[in-house]
C-alpha cells in the first residue's frame, strides 16, 4: 500500500552551520519526495535556494517590547510552531538541536492540545558544549525524553549524550548525508587563476565558523610545516571569533602569500573541486559536515581522532586521523599525501566512495521517513 504524503515542520538555525545545512538538505529532499515541508524559523535558512512547491517557509517574529530584558524568542517560535500545526494540519515536527527547539516543540504541542509527534535531532554543539552548562541539563534531558523519537548524527554522539545527559531515551544514530547532485568533482579549474593558483601548486582547504573549537590555529601551523617541502595554497573558508587572531597568525609565520582568506561562500562544491586536501583538525566535532562534502568531491581528508570524525575518514584508506594539535605528524601525512600522485589518486577515489556508499542521500533520507512513519502508525 502506498503510504500517504506527510506534513512536516522543519525548525532549524537557519544560519549558516552543518545542523541547518542538514535540515534543510532533508526538508528538501523530502519535498521532492512529495511531502508536505513547512520550515519554521527565524529567517529563510540559508541552503533554501531552489523553488519547491511543497515547501512553504513561516518566520518567527519576535517582540522588542521594551519591558523584555530578553527577547521571548523560544516562546515566539513555539507560539509560531503552534500557530502553523494548527493551521496547515502537520503530522509532525522535525526539529533541530534540542536547545531550545525540542523544548519548543514540546510547549506548542501543549499549546495545540494535538496529537503532532515530534522528532528531534542532535547535532553536537547541544550535547557537547551546552550539555555541560549546568542551567541546561534539565531542560535538554527534558527536550529528548518528551521528544517522540532522537537521533544523533554519530555513534560518538549519542554515546555523550548517554554520558553527559544521561537521558532515559532510546537515540537512533542517522548520520549525515550529501545532495549526490551537488557534491561531485565539478571543473571549477577557472577559478585558479582568478585566486592566483599556480599550476604546479597543490590546494589545501579549510572550511569552519572561525570558532575556537575548530583549532584553526592549528590548521595554519601544520600548512605553514606543509608548505616548506610542498608547492602549495591554502584556502581559508568561513568566519567567526578567531578570524582576527588567525590573520595575525599567518602574518607571524611569514605566510601571507600562500593563504587565501575567502571569508563565508556558498557553492563550497566549486572550492572543493580545485583542492587537494582537507584539514579538519577541531577540539570537537560530532561528525564534520565539511569532511564529507569535500570527500564527495574527491578531497582526501586530515581530521583529529575525536568525536564522529572517526566514523567518516578512514585512516590510511580515505585520508588520515591525527591526534589533537600534534601539527608535525598532520603536516608530515599531509605532504607525503599530496607529494604521491597515486597515492592521493587512490584516496581521493575511495573518498569518493566513502561519501556515496556510506553517506548517501537515497538511504539516509528513507531512515528519517521510516522513523516518521513507524511514529504515526503506531499512534
Ligand atoms: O560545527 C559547528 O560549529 C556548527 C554545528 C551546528 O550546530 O551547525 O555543527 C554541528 O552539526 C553538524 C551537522 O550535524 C556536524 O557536522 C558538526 O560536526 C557539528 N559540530 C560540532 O560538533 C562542533
Amino acid at each position: 500500500m502506498k503510504e500517504k504524503k506527510l506534513k512536516i515542520g522543519i525548525t532549524c538555525y537557519p544560519s549558516v552551520g552543518g545542523s541547518g545545512a542538514i535540515a534543510t538538505e532533508l526538508g528538501k529532499m523530502l519535498a521532492e519526495r512529495g511531502h508536505e515541508i513547512h520550515f519554521i524559523s527565524s529567517s529563510v535558512p540559508f541552503r533554501l535556494n531552489k523553488m519547491n512547491p511543497n515547501i512553504y517557509y513561516h518566520q518567527v517574529e519576535v517582540n522588542q517590547y521594551s519591558v523584555f530584558q530578553y527577547s521571548p524568542y523560544d516562546i515566539a517560535l513555539a507560539s509560531k510552531m503552534a500557530e502553523v500545526i494548527n493551521r496547515e494540519n502537520l503530522d509532525l515536527l522535525h526539529v533541530h538541536y534540542a536547545i531550545p527547539h525540542a523544548v519548543c516543540a514540546i510547549l506548542a504541542k501543549q499549546m495545540c492540545n494535538k496529537e503532532i509527534k515530534i522528532v528531534t535531532t542532535l547535532h553536537g554543539t547541544d550535547i557537547t558544549v551546552l550539555g555541560y552548562d549546568s542551567s541546561l541539563t534539565e531542560a535538554i534531558r527534558f527536550g529528548i525524553e518528551k521528544s517522540d523519537a532522537v537521533t544523533a548524527v554519530s555513534k560518538s554522539l549519542v554515546a555523550q549524550t548517554y554520558d553527559v545527559i544521561k537521558p532515559d531515551k532510546p537515540i537512533d544514530v542517522v548520520y549525515n548525508f550529501i545532495d549526490e547532485r551537488v557534491y561531485r568533482l565539478t571543473d571549477s579549474s577557472y577559478l585558479r587563476k582568478e585566486f592566483g593558483i599556480l599550476n604546479e601548486e597543490k590546494v589545501v582547504i579549510h572550511v569552519s565558523n572561525f570558532r575556537a573549537v575548530k583549532r584553526v590555529q592549528d590548521v595554519v601551523k601544520s600548512f605553514a610545516i606543509m608548505a616548506e617541502s610542498v608547492s602549495a595554497k591554502l584556502l581559508l573558508v568561513g568566519d567567526g571569533p578567531e578570524m582576527n587572531s588567525i590573520c595575525k597568525l599567518v602574518n607571524q609565520l611569514g605566510i601571507s602569500e600562500k593563504v587565501i582568506f575567502l571569508g563565508k561562500q556558498d557553492n563550497l562544491e566549486e572550492l572543493y573541486s580545485l583542492s587537494d586536501l582537507m584539514l579538519l583538525l577541531s577540539e570537537k566535532e560530532s561528525f564534520g559536515l565539511v569532511a564529507l562534502e569535500a570527500m564527495a568531491c574527491g578531497v582526501p581528508c586530515i581530521g583529529t581522532n575525536v568525536g564522529g570524525i572517526p566514523e567518516v575518514i578512514n585512516d590510511g584508506k580515505n585520508g588520515y586521523l591525527c591526534s589533537l594539535g600534534d601539527i608535525e605528524t598532520i603536516a608530515e601525512k599531509g605532504a607525503s599525501l599530496l607529494l604521491d600522485e597515486s597515492l592521493h589518486q587512490k584516496f581521493s577515489v575511495e573518498a569518493v566512495n566513502t561519501a556515496y556508499r556510506n553517506f548517501g542521500s537515497t538511504f539516509v533520507v528513507s531512515q528519517y521517513e521510516k522513523i516518521y512513519y513507524d511514529l504515526i502508525k503506531n499512534g
